[in-house]
């Protein structure tokens, strides 16, 4: 997996935990990470980082590119989600960040959503690329322990409930990055099937 994200690496390990594969991270391959996210939509960066440590390790490589957009914001952080309160900022000071934006946004305009793309790319050639999208609106103050990122102020309606107050499955279940995972196993089945060597 092309990340260092660990939230990221624990989500996708689970929903790919019914795969006959290993799931490595940058960080247990010793990789600094390197690839500049320098574009402008999730699925070119996705694309951008797979290609990059396949390249790089010689091994199929999956990689997410997310992030948060929230309506009253126009949009942001968007694909700037990770550094929204600057290039080494802590989740802790990106959702400070973001509290501070909305602080006088009514409720009900509050409305945001969480967007993940997946891109593999194997030493072939292979692209496959799949997504997911959640949505919810952010509270006022943050709420529950889970999860990670911004999961504490995205509340959604239908549970009662942020992301960080749902168990990992209960996340999984629902989450852009659960949704974007089952289309890939599905990518990743109907791909290997047509191309099986037997
Ligand atoms: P890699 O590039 O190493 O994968 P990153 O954290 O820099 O890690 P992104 O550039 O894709 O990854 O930024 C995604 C950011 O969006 C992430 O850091 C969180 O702030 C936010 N985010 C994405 N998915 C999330 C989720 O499920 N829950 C909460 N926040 C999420």
């Amino acid at each position: 997996m092309a990340t260092t994200n660990q939230g990221k690496v624990r989500e996708i390990t689970m929903a790919l935990s019914a795969l006959p594969v290993k799931v490595v991270s940058l960080t247990e391959l010793g990789i600094v990470p390197e690839a500049k996210e320098t574009g402008e939509t999730f699925l070119a960066n996705a694309v951008l980082k797979a290609t990059h440590y396949s390249l790089m390790t010689g091994k199929a490589c999956l990689a997410d590119d997310s992030g948060l957009a929230v309506d009253a914001l126009k949009g942001e952080p968007g694909v700037y989600s990770a550094r929204y309160a600057g290039e080494k900022a802590t989740d802790a000071e990106c959702n400070q960040k973001l509290l501070k934006e909305l602080a006088d946004t009514f409720p009900e305009n509050r409305t945001a959503r969480f967007h993940c793309v997946l891109a593999y790319v194997d030493p072939d050639g292979t692209l496959l690329t799949t997504e997911g999208v959640c949505e919810g609106v952010i509270l006022q103050e943050e709420r529950g322990t889970g999860g990670f990122g911004y999961d504490p102020l995205f509340y959604i309606p239908a549970l009662e409930k942020t992301l960080a107050e749902l168990s990992a499955d209960e996340k999984n279940a629902i989450s852009h990055r659960g949704q974007a995972v089952r289309n890939m196993v599905a990518k990743f089945k109907r791909y290997f099937d047509e191309n099986r060597c037997d």
